[in-house]
Formats: structure tokens, C-alpha cells, sequence
């Protein structure tokens, strides 16, 4: 295996450990913050990093649009590209082509798609995502390439896209090859399924993966569904490698994972809320835009180490906000992302220590405070 995976504590079935890659360590339970287009979106590297991130996620879809892969490949790689010398995994593209381009064609062989920025068409193979992915954009963790359905899907959808996702997963491996400073993951598909999760978890070990990702969840199921999956595919794949939830979530969504043995995450929702003036706290979600924190002198949190969050008062943010100024969107997505950070540094913690029960209990006990 090329990076070893080291689990230095487990509670129940929730686990603290640490991915090592040559581009540095990765601390789990982790949060990516996302990068898509080569930046996290309102923040500069040192920002992001400044918050404790260890990795970022970025988007085979997007960089081969643009300024895509070739280009990205001349200018050094997307490391050297946008400034960031630790550890960037990606999606593989799939999942961005059914949520933003809308698929023209999907066969057995590849997806194709027309360009959301200019309407140009395009295909993606299994191989050529790995390509861009590994050999173009320079990624220390590539996605197989899969196919995610919608929800609520047919069993048989569900099923056929499934064993296309295993079949392209395959197909990935055999073009990623065997390599000593990159990794690849596979994804775990099925749906709300439990016998097709487990069928998809024993095809993609036979295949064999550096780590496993759980995919399919978070596209409409809501969060006691998503958990309920969550009880048992993540023991589908194995103990001894990462386990990774695409595209989840909200604080109440990273808990609950961790507490059911999900090693990592990325979402775009603290940047993405951030820049809609929403900001994530202990206390639950505030919409700095709401009245209330006209004259609130109190900043978001004075115990992260963020000048966002402890910097400025609620009452500036909210003005920053209703005057629909860069700052306040700059502000509330370092500030999510350092809380983020902080809810991940805490559940590692705390299964360290063998209390992420009682974590897991004031969590939820505060979380649920603000209504
Ligand atoms: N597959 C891939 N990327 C993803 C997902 C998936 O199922 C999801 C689902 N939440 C987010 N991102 N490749």
C-alpha cells in the first residue's frame, strides 16, 4: 500500500488515525475543504491552511474544462498551480457531469457531456479520468471513475449503475496501476440498497483499492435515511483502510458518520453557506443576514484559532453581509471552515480519549440550542 493507514484509537465503531501520504500527513476523522476550480473559493491557501486543513478535494470536471489538463500538466500540476504543497485528492467527474452538465450520452465505455461554461462536448473514460486525475493534475489520492443515481432510484437503475460503477472501477485500476506516491480509491454504490452496497463493497475489494469511498448518499435521501445506510455500508469495506463519504455534510451529518466509521469528508456547504451569510457554530447553523445580530458586539466564536471567527463582531459580519460586501464573504467561509476544522479536531480527540459518546451526546445538546 502506498500510504499507510496507522488507527491509532477506535470507540464503537468510530476510529481516530492518521493517513500518512509523502505530501504530509492527513488526520482522521478529516474534512477537504473543496477546491474546485483550483481555489477554495474566497480564500487564499495560507487561509486554509492556517485552519489545520490537511488536504483538499479538487474537480477533474472543472480543471479539464478549464484551464485544463494539458495546461494544468505544462504549468507544473495543480500544486504547484494554486500554491498548496499538502496532500489535494480528486473526483473523478462523474458525479459534477450529473449534477452540472447534464450526461448527453452514457454507455458502457464513457460519459459525455456538454461544457456548463461554454457548451463544448466532451467524454470521459474511466481511463482518461485517471489520466487527468493522476498524470495531468498531479493528484496524491484519484477516484475511480463511477455513476451515481438520483434518489429515490429503482432497485434495478440502482443495481445496473452499481455494476458500471464496478466495472469503471476495474478499468481505473488497471490504468492507475500499481504506484509508490499516489493513491486510488474506489467507490461503493447501491443506493439505499443493503444487498447491492454489500455486492459493491466484495467486487471492489477483489479488486483492490488503497481506500474505499462511500458514495451515492447525500442526493435527496435526507439525514435519517443517509444513517441509516450508514449502519452498515461503511463495515461493507475494510477496517484497515480509509473510509471516505462523498459530498457530506452538515456538522450533524460529520457526527453521526464518524460515530458509524467514516474516516473522512468534503463538502462545499461551509464555503458555499459562508458566501450566503450563513455561519456554523456550536451552537448550530446563524444567518448573520437575520436582524438579531444588528448590534451583537460578540464575535462568532472567540475560542478558534481563526481572525474570522474571533476577530470580528457579529454585528460587523452582519453589515458586511447586508451591504453584500466581499469581506463578509471572505469572513463567514474562513470562519466555516475553521469551525469544520475545529468538529474534526474534536471528534479525533475525543475517540482518543474514549469519550466521543459524551461528545457525541453535548454535540448534539448544543447543536440543537439555536432552534
Ligand atoms: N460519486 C462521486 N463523487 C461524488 C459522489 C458520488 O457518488 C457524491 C454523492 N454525495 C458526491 N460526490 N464520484
Amino acid at each position: 500500500m502506498p500510504f499507510p493507514f496507522e488507527i491509532a484509537a477506535v470507540e464503537g465503531r468510530a476510529r481516530t488515525g492518521v493517513l500518512q501520504t509523502p505530501r504530509g500527513d492527513i488526520r482522521t476523522p478529516a474534512f477537504m475543504p473543496v477546491g474546485t476550480a483550483a481555489t477554495v473559493k474566497a480564500l487564499t491557501v495560507d487561509q486554509v491552511k492556517a485552519t489545520g486543513a490537511d488536504i483538499l478535494l479538487g474537480n477533474t470536471y472543472h480543471l479539464m474544462l478549464r484551464p485544463g489538463p494539458e495546461r494544468m500538466e505544462r504549468l507544473g500540476g495543480l500544486h504547484t498551480f494554486m500554491g498548496w504543497d499538502k496532500p489535494i485528492l480528486t473526483d473523478s467527474g462523474g458525479f459534477q457531469v450529473m449534477s452540472l452538465a447534464g450526461i448527453s450520452k452514457l454507455t458502457e465505455n464513457a460519459v459525455t457531456f456538454s461544457s456548463h461554461i461554454d457548451g463544448s462536448k466532451h467524454e470521459l473514460t474511466p481511463e482518461r479520468s485517471i489520466e487527468i486525475q493522476a498524470d495531468r493534475i498531479g493528484a496524491d489520492i484519484s477516484m475511480q471513475l463511477d455513476q451515481c443515481v438520483a434518489y429515490p432510484a429503482e432497485k434495478d437503475a440502482a443495481k445496473k449503475a452499481m455494476e458500471l460503477s464496478i466495472r469503471w472501477g476495474a478499468r481505473s485500476k488497471a490504468r492507475f496501476g500499481q504506484r509508490a506516491t499516489q493513491a486510488l480509491f474506489g467507490i461503493q454504490q447501491g443506493s439505499t440498497f443493503e444487498d447491492l452496497r454489500r455486492q459493491s463493497s466484495e467486487q471492489l475489494q477483489e479488486i483492490g483499492f488503497d481506500g474505499y469511498a462511500i458514495g451515492g448518499l447525500a442526493v435527496g435521501e435526507g439525514h435519517q435515511a443517509m444513517c441509516e445506510v450508514l449502519d452498515y455500508a461503511p463495515e461493507f469495506l475494510p477496517a484497515d483502510r480509509p473510509r471516505y463519504l462523498m459530498g457530506v455534510g452538515k456538522p450533524v451529518d460529520l457526527v453521526e458518520a464518524v460515530y458509524r466509521g467514516v474516516d473522512m469528508f468534503d463538502c462545499v456547504l461551509p464555503t458555499r453557506a459562508g458566501r450566503h451569510g450563513q455561519a456554523w457554530t456550536w451552537d448550530g447553523p446563524l444567518n448573520l443576514k437575520n436582524a438579531r445580530f444588528a448590534e451583537d458586539q460578540d464575535p462568532l466564536d472567540p475560542t478558534l484559532p481563526c481572525p474570522a471567527s474571533s476577530g470580528y463582531s457579529k454585528a460587523y459580519l452582519h453589515h458586511l453581509i447586508r451591504a453584500d460586501e466581499i469581506l463578509g464573504k471572505v469572513l463567514l467561509s474562513w470562519h466555516n471552515i475553521a469551525f469544520y476544522q475545529a468538529l474534526t479536531a474534536a471528534m479525533r480527540a475525543a475517540i482518543a480519549e474514549s469519550r466521543f459518546e459524551a461528545f457525541r451526546r453535548d454535540f448534539h445538546a448544543r447543536h440543537a440550542s439555536n432552534g
